[in-house]
């Protein structure tokens, strides 16, 4: 475990922002003090030891500085891991009236669009299990859609880093790909609907810093055969609950040893119309963060 010790690290903390790459090989580490400047993290560095840490920022910030011999390297650019060790990936739904709506109307035949406004309004908020670690995708893998499934859409989601006390210290973009077909023959098909091989992938970097302002534009834009065939774009204050609220509810009577992601919930839903055909490519922007991008498999 790297020592954090009683250096000058605070400075970072809070209002030093850092990105932090996974590639094949090794762990990269931007500073926003220097940008495009990447430094590679000590072989210590260990992504259940930055979410178990007090202080992630200052867990960081020894990692950019420990033993640094100038070694830097080029921005990392096509195929990335996603940011993760052992932590779960969950996710909340309904948090965007966008959602709500676009859901209300998928399960009205089934008789199930009542829960999708309950939820909206209701104190708890939807919470449910997306992935482990293993399964998560990152930036340039490609992201699926199921065989059994005729109705498909991703869903981007500004994406918590959560530590195991709770504490919320980072965030990344992250893709619920989700089968609109299936959630709307019935709600109780949800795990089908949102957990399977493929269905999510985080990153491109984990950015350690205070969280996004509400203006913080989410965006996403669909290409097939390299036209554009859906763009969107939403603002985080279209979100509907605060992330104190959904990593409260997250932790709420739950131990997480090594912290936790949390997918906020989406608030881009294409047309009724649309659904993902395979090698469609989908790339999802967050300012600040970068863009996640990734090709569509079938499974
Ligand atoms: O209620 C089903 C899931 C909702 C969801 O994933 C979202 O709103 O992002
Ligand atoms: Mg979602």
């Amino acid at each position: 475990m790297l020592k954090t010790g009683k250096s000058d690290h605070s400075r970072y903390l809070t209002t030093m922002p850092f990105r932090i790459y996974r590639t094949a090989t090794s762990v990269l580490i931007e500073s926003h003090e220097r940008p495009d400047i990447f430094r590679e993290a000590p072989e210590e560095f260990c992504f259940n030891d930055l979410f178990t840490s007090e202080e992630p920022a200052d867990y960081v910030a020894a990692a950019y500085e420990y033993e640094w011999v100038g070694k830097t390297h080029a921005r990392p650019s096509s195929n990335l891991m996603a940011p993760i060790r052992d932590q779960e990936i969950w996710a909340a739904g309904v948090t965007y009236f966008r959602s709500r709506t676009a859901r209300m109307e998928e399960a009205e035949t089934a008789g199930g669009d009542v829960f999708y406004d309950r939820v909206y309004e209701a104190d708890r908020p939807e919470l449910f299990f997306k992935a482990t670690a293993p399964r998560a995708r990152g930036h340039g893998d490609t992201v699926a859609i199921r065989s059994d499934s005729s109705w498909d859409v991703p869903e981007p989601e500004l994406t918590l880093a959560i530590n195991s006390n709770g504490k919320i210290f980072g965030h990344t973009i992250g893709n619920d790909m989700s089968s609109r077909s299936i959630e709307g023959e019935n709600p109780l098909y949800l795990p089908q609907a949102k957990v399977y091989t493929g269905s999510c992938s985080i990153g491109p970097c984990l950015v350690i810093s205070d969280l996004p302002a509400p203006e913080t534009k989410i965006s996403i834009e669909i290409t097939r055969g390299g036209d554009s065939i859906f763009s969107g774009e939403t603002r985080l204050s279209q979100l509907k609950r605060s992330f104190d609220e959904l990593s409260g509810f997250l932790f709420r009577s739950n131990d997480f040893a090594h912290g936790a992601y949390l997918m906020t919930g989406t608030g881009i839903v294409p047309q009724s119309d649309f659904s993902l055909k395979v090698n469609d490519v989908i790339s999802i922007t967050i300012e600040g963060i970068g863009i996640l991008r990734n090709e569509v498999e079938i499974v």
